[in-house]
């Protein structure tokens, strides 16, 4: 079975189960995905019923997908994705995209937690994603291209799409939420980094590091959809100042961050 195959049958497993058309995919990030929890006439669907996704592995990812009515738009939300350093392969991490953009999603918010490697930010910042570096190594386009899924050589040089960066920062003026913005360095993980590489990728421009977000905002861009990326800033990973650092400092932080985080989605939710 082909990519195209592949992406029709889940599509057509995930409208079988709904009758309504959505208009935002929403990607939640380790400790985030209590957004999900909001969505109003949900129906909610496992990761491993539908055909061909993968699961979730990874603690703070419930491995759902949410689908339903957020701030007045339709929204799928994935609780919970899928990371390179499970032993995905990036075609893999980034199925769920091609099948939201099948369901007819046009526009993507992508979040995220993520350390600080932008001295001027703060543990339990949020950051709206202004551009990416790719460190993974990686590709999710390597492969053979399907026309029908977008160019061989996607354009990347709007891969946030600014005017969504725009609404994101008027409606956290407008609430009152500061906000930082910065360049997201993505790296394949699983291991943390060492203070040299911190340093490398500071020196690089990237204000935040993290280990998701940078496959999927690919494939969404080659896909043609709008894409906003938030950053939930959870640590501070500075090379010359860096202290050890667990996941379970990484969820706690996020789930600290999150009411702030869920007040600022729901708002640029209804301006977009
Ligand atoms: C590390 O603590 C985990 O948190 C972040 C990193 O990418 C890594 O998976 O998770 P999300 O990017 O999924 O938010």
């Amino acid at each position: 079975m082909n990519m195209i195959q592949l992406i029709q049958e889940a599509k057509e497993f995930i409208s079988s189960k709904t009758n309504q058309t959505y208009q935002i995919g929403l990607i939640l990030g380790s400790g985030l995905g209590d957004l999900a929890d909001k969505v109003e006439n949900k129906i909610t669907i496992k990761y491993d019923e539908v055909p061909h996704f993968p699961v979730s592995t990874v603690e703070g990812h419930a491995g759902q997908l949410v689908l339903g009515t957020l701030a007045g738009k339709q929204v799928i939300a994935m609780q919970g994705r899928f990371h390179f350093y499970e032993g995905y392969s990036q075609q893999d991490v980034t199925f769920p995209v091609r099948v939201m953009k099948a369901l007819g999603v046009e526009t993507v918010l992508v979040t995220n937690a993520a350390g600080g490697m932008n001295a001027d930010f703060h543990a339990g910042d949020l950051m709206l994603i202004t551009d990416h570096i790719n460190m993974t190594g990686s590709n999710p386009l390597i492969g053979p291209n399907f026309a029908e899924l977008g160019p061989r050589f996607p354009d990347m040089s709007t891969a946030y799409t600014p005017e969504l960066v725009q609404v994101a920062k008027r409606v956290a003026t407008d609430l009152g939420v500061t906000v930082q913005q910065g360049v997201y360095a993505g790296i394949s993980g699983p291991a943390y980094m060492t203070p040299a590489e911190l340093i490398m990728l500071r020196n690089m421009g990237g204000d935040a590091i993290g280990m998701s977000t940078v496959p999927e905002v690919i494939v969404a861009r080659h896909a043609g959809m709008k894409v906003l990326g938030i950053t939930c800033i959870t640590d501070m990973a500075i090379g010359e100042a860096l202290e050890p650092l667990t996941h379970e400092q990484v969820v706690e932080v996020a789930n600290r961050t999150k009411p702030i985080f869920m007040n600022l989605v729901q708002g640029i939710l209804k301006e977009v």
